[in-house]
């Protein structure tokens, strides 16, 4: 007998419930709904182009005793002050290009408190990133997407008085995540928010709260302390449902449990629904709004709280393009956000990296689903180990970041890699940590080698990830990189015909305001892409297993791939929103396709 995907799949996510994820980065689980103070701010900053900060021991910040000492760096005054959070490209004209190290220094008063722990958590430093407190180096992290902490107790100055130093470094090499060429801008510096926490000496280090998996109205709890230590009482609650349950803890800390509620209104896209839910010891109470859902497949359809749910989606950088740097606070999550939603969206895939935590969490207060992934993108170095080493530990981190966001449905493992088998082995691993760490989400993948195939006369490739993907997804430029090889409404496509499909690329570049011939690529006109999107949406109505599409790309985002003098500028123009916020006309023709798919419903 052949079960339904939708069984198997629950069936699996019973098995393995609760994840395995808790605590494995170090990091602490809602770090924002902690009690902090924020380290953001003027850090004073000293660019490093020859990388000779550390030989000078720059981060020792001496200042000048007896009559012959000289240091060639000050932090002090005269010094180069940078915002925190921010990139630095946007905020120097000589930066605009820098790759490179800058130093970056800020002072903090805090003393040792006892019973209480003080950790620094950097929501995100691009690339490298090296701290150092009261010149000493502390702690030191790869990857501009994640977070990391350090637990800074016992390295804190008597008197209170503290000198923080990181040194942050973007220069772009092979062995990177992602590696020397991407399309999209390398901005550096601490590109998000740092934050100083204060926690208790036994704290609540990590959480797990969701659905039991395939069930409607059983939440499932797992939650590890900061210390092992048996027998300390656990409280799990949802004041609104007046419902929750007392656990006790194991040897190593732990408690897992399960309970029962009555009345929970469930997590939809378009209709968010999201709980207070408190975790709660003898020394520490944590509280974070949690939603509930189910997910699943269903042969070709991806299933929300057991229904099809065609994704209405799209993508965009972090990045405001009217300033033309990252983008980092609140306002400019709500600038994103508000955005994607008023074209009809429910969903966003964040390219092509995890996101700030504004944004996931606002995307999920206004009920949109999410899709993340990591940068392995493109020319990845798939026979390094070390490189997958990195891979695997960034997606450890942005699921521990993540894991009780029910908006995020999708965790996505590389973008555009071409088949061989290293390739293989270096996604196939990616997929195994994934289902590891977290089987109660779809695992997917965006591939770029789905072409017009003339002998069977349908759109198809041959790839063996695809097999192991519960959702399989495909940038396709038809039109653009590509052109139409028949009318689009003769294109059949054959590709993963039993799962769901998703378009998570298509689009073409249009310079907002420019008008010229619909039929002409080169014109770089509204017109032109226009009838791209017509003639490609066309094209989707006739692919049998599509599940979902997103467009590339909300808005025109700063790259330094695109050298037209005129048309591009340093711009990738494939937005459907110019870089000042003007809509083109492509942006209407997706509007109207996501209404009618809205009232589908
Ligand atoms: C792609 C990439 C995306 C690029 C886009 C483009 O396939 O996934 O990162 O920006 O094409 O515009 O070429």
């Amino acid at each position: 007998m052949k079960f339904p995907r939708i069984i198997i799949l629950q069936v699996l996510l019973s098995l393995f419930a609760p994840s395995g994820v808790l605590a494995s980065t170090g990091l602490t689980v809602n770090a924002y709904g902690r009690d902090h103070v924020s380290l953001n701010g003027k850090w004073s900053a000293i660019p490093d182009l020859y990388d000779q900060g550390r030989r000078m021991e720059i981060y020792k910040n001496r200042t000048p005793q007896g009559k012959t000492d000289f240091y060639e760096y000050s932090f002090g005054p005269g010094c180069m002050r940078l915002n925190v959070p921010g990139d630095w490209n946007s905020q120097s004209p000589e930066l605009k290009y820098y790759e490179g190290t800058v130093w970056y220094a800020r002072p903090f008063h805090a003393k040792q408190v006892a019973g209480r722990r003080r950790v620094i958590h950097f929501a995100g430093v691009s690339y490298r990133a090296t701290v150092y407190l009261n010149g000493r180096e502390i702690a030191s992290h790869e990857g501009s997407f994640t977070p990391f902490e350090v637990d800074v107790t016992d390295m804190l100055a008597p008197d209170g008085e503290n000198l923080l130093v990181v040194e942050a470094n973007n220069r772009r090499t092979s062995d990177a995540i992602p590696a020397e060429a991407f399309d999209w801008w390398n901005y550096g510096g601490i590109t998000r928010d740092v934050l100083l926490l204060d926690l208790p000496e036994q704290h609540v280090a990590d959480y797990t709260v969701r659905l039991a998996g395939g069930s409607t109205d059983t939440v499932e709890a797992e939650v590890l302390l900061s210390q092992p230590e048996e027998g300390v009482e656990v409280e799990v609650a949802i004041p609104a449902l007046k419902n929750g349950i007392r656990l006790t803890t194991d040897a190593g800390g732990r408690a897992t449990g399960s309970f029962r509620v009555k009345n929970l209104k469930l997590w939809e896209p378009g209709a968010p629904s999201l709980y207070d839910v408190v975790v709660r010891t003898p020394s520490d109470t944590v509280t974070e709004r949690i939603g509930f859902r189910t997910l699943g497949v269903d042969g070709t359809k991806i299933l929300f709280n057991g229904k099809p749910e065609f994704m209405r989606s799209v993508s965009f950088h972090e990045e405001i393009p009217q300033r033309m740097g990252r983008a980092c606070s609140v306002q400019d999550a709500e600038q994103l956000i508000n955005e994607a939603e008023a074209l009809g969206v429910n969903m966003v895939r964040t390219a092509h990296y995890p996101q700030n935590e504004h944004i996931v969490r606002l995307a999920e207060e206004r009920g949109i689903v999410l899709w993340e992934e990591i940068p392995v993108w493109q020319g990845i170095s798939f026979t390094d180990s070390a490189t997958l080493a990195k891979a695997q530990r960034m997606m450890t981190e942005m699921i521990a970041r993540d894991k009780n966001r029910c908006a995020v449905a999708f965790w996505s493992v590389a973008n555009e890699t071409r088949p061989s088998p290293e390739r293989d082995r270096f996604v196939k691993s990616l997929i195994d940590t994934v289902r590891s760490l977290d089987s109660s989400r779809l695992v997917t993948a965006a591939f770029d080698n789905v072409g017009y195939d003339k002998a069977s006369g349908t759109f198809t490739g041959s790839d063996n990830i695809p097999a192991l993907l519960d959702v399989v997804a495909v940038n396709k430029y038809m039109g653009w990189y590509a052109p139409w090889p028949l009318a689009p409404d003769k294109c059949i496509w054959n590709f993963a015909p039993d799962k769901p499909l998703i378009i998570s690329e298509f689009g073409g570049e249009a310079l907002y305001g420019q008008h010229g011939s619909s039929d002409t690529a080169s014109s770089w006109s509204e017109d032109y892409q226009e009838k791209l999107y017509l003639d490609n949406l066309d094209m989707f109505s006739r692919i049998p297993n599509l599940a979902g599409v997103s467009p590339w790309v909300l808005y025109d985002f700063r790259s330094p791939f695109r050298f037209h003098p005129v048309n591009q500028e340093g711009w990738n123009r494939k937005g459907l929103v110019g870089d000042r916020g003007d809509r083109k006309k492509a942006w209407n023709v997706m509007h109207d396709f996501y209404m009618s798919k809205k009232r589908q419903k």
